[in-house]
């Protein structure tokens, strides 16, 4: 086992929280280190890419945020136990990324039509992602009893997703709507989602 990891970003969720909660899922503690602008600029010069996320372990430096949420999930036995598993949470880590994508389009949208277009392309990600969810799902969760990095991404893409769209409701994807709220019941996530900084 690795020594305390030690997870380095902004005081905003962002790129890292997916992280931090896949910490929270599996009990385990690291440090969550929030810096400030000034602070930033003091300590760009020392990552491998000037930035942020990066993840300090037994005095290695990763950055990329999808590689450090794929080493955590690794590191804490939150990826699945087989290679299919891990094909499965990918699959599902992929289509978030995609949603994702179409909502930062449209959130940066300079005209009505290229908005309408972007929520569009949006909405049919997220029924896709919501059908491709229910053929994998194994149970409670997406693996079956225990939640994993594909509930984690799952989680952190749809609270993203409604910090930018306030108006955008998940009652119409059911199968993304009951895994999101199984996994916000979890004791240790819900006591990071109602403790966590900068509620
Ligand atoms: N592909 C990188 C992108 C990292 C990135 O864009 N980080 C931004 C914050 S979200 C950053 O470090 N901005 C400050 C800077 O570039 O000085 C990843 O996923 O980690």
């Amino acid at each position: 086992m690795v020594g305390q990891m030690k997870l380095t970003y902004f005081d905003i969720k962002g790129r890292a929280e997916v992280v931090r909660l896949l910490f929270k899922l599996a009990g385990r503690d690291f440090i969550d280190c929030r810096l400030t602008m000034e602070e930033w600029a003091a300590f760009k010069p020392s990552t491998p890419k000037g930035q942020l996320p990066v993840l300090e372990v037994d005095g290695k430096m990763i950055c990329e945020s999808n590689t450090i949420t794929r080493y955590v999930a690794r590191e804490l036995n939150l990826y699945g136990s087989s290679n299919w598993e891990a094909a499965v949470i990918d699959m599902i880590g992929d289509s978030c990324s995609g949603v994702f994508e179409h909502a930062t389009k449209s959130y940066h949208a300079k005209t009505e039509e290229e908005k309408a277009e972007a929520i569009k392309k949006l909405t049919s990600s997220l029924e896709s992602t919501d059908k491709l969810i229910a053929q994998l799902k194994k149970g409670k969760f997406v693996l079956g009893a225990e939640a994993s990095l594909g509930d984690t991404s799952l989680y952190a893409m749809t609270e993203l997703l409604q910090e930018h769209m306030k108006d955008l409701k998940l009652d119409g994807y059911p199968t993304i709507s009951e895994l999101v709220k199984n996994f916000t019941e979890i004791p240790a996530v819900a006591d990071w989602l109602k403790t966590r900084p900068g509620n």
